[in-house]
């Protein structure tokens, strides 16, 4: 039998950012440098792939740091913690790695920065998200003021409308994010923003690639994990943009076949946390059953990396022994 014929567009940029990179190695080397087990506060990124990948080298996922031995070595995870972390690994004398992307780090300065000037902080983030619990943590408990959306903006109560300043998650959807912002600037016109976008280029340009697909796609396909703040901003954005059909999914496993009969065409992007081999295992899928043809769609090139910490650049064969 004959197989359908099927246009997968593929967006780029898609998949792994400089931060998941980088916090992925961060483990990776640590574990060269100490050995098994090394603690990890958090999902290291939103990726189950990935954690369960780890975790077969001996990584040890924690929801809190008290879950952690004193004598073994913790990493914090790419999203970001509160001030208070840092500060009772210290208390206990760990030897601790945080793998905080810069650009959340870059945010968490801000919000200090503005605080320390006298303003107080409104942050426009998903409540319950650790990157907002993390740059929230940034200032003493209930500082930091959050906005979900243009109502909760009406409803915000402030010590003075005219020392205010605002931060953001680094992973919004931008056109939602406007809006926000446009209510908080026309009941705040004195509120003072970030120096440059606290959304960050990997964000960005993925939602910008999916806007390219997404319109003329019959359905499209987000690899990534539900908790996976960035990757559940793509599906929505690619729906807005005039896709009919969306979808998240973590493996081509979950891909629901019934809901893509007839289709001719796909878009396939996947969420900054999700590797490549998650998306080629999706589109090995598609061509088992349909006669598939890739159109790459590029909307940015990235080049952005970043350093991993200093105690872990040195070669990991120099110190074997255990953290004191
Ligand atoms: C850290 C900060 C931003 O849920 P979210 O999208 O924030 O996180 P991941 O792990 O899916 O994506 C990477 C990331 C890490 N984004
Ligand atoms: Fe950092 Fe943005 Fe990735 S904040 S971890 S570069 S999604």
């Amino acid at each position: 039998m004959t197989k359908p014929a099927l246009t997968l567009y593929l967006a780029a940029p898609r998949g792994f950012c400089a931060g998941v990179d980088r916090a992925i190695k961060i483990v990776e080397l640590a574990l060269e440098k100490w050995g098994a087990p090394v603690y990890v506060r958090h999902e290291i990124v939103h990726n189950k792939f990935v954690v369960d990948g780890l975790r077969a080298k001996g990584a040890v996922f924690v929801e809190e740091l008290e879950e952690c031995p004193e004598d073994r070595p913790v990493i914090f995870s790419a999203h970001g913690v509160p001030k208070s972390v840092p500060a009772a690994a210290e208390a206990r004398q760990m030897v601790y790695v945080d793998a905080t992307c810069p650009l959340v780090s870059k945010v968490h300065i801000e919000a200090q920065r503005h605080a320390e000037q006298g303003l107080q902080m409104i942050m426009i983030g998903h409540k319950g998200h650790p990157e907002t619990i993390g740059t929230m943590g940034q200032l003493p408990a209930g500082e930091v003021l959050l906005v979900e959306t243009p109502e909760d903006v009406a409803q915000v109560e402030v010590r003075d409308p005219q020392r205010l300043a605002y931060v953001t998650q680094t992973t919004l959807s931008v056109d939602d994010t406007k809006g926000i912002v446009a209510a908080l600037e026309a009941r705040f016109p004195a509120i003072i923003g970030p120096h440059k976008e606290d959304i960050c280029y990997a964000t960005t340009n993925r939602q910008e690639a999916v806007k390219a697909v997404a319109p003329k796609s019959d359905a499209m396909l987000v690899v990534g994990a539900p908790n996976s703040s960035n990757s559940r901003r793509l599906v929505e954005v690619g729906a807005k943009a005039g896709c009919q059909y969306t979808q998240l999914v973590q493996r081509a496993e979950n891909i629901d076949w019934r809901a893509l009969e007839g289709i001719s065409s796909v878009a396939i992007t996947a969420g900054a946390s999700a590797p490549e081999l998650l998306v080629n295992e999706v589109i090995d899928a598609f061509r088992v059953r349909f006669d598939v043809s890739v159109e790459v769609v590029e909307t940015a090139v990235e080049r952005v990396e970043f350093k991993v910490p200093r105690v872990l650049r040195q070669s990991a064969d120099t110190s074997t022994a255990p953290p004191a």
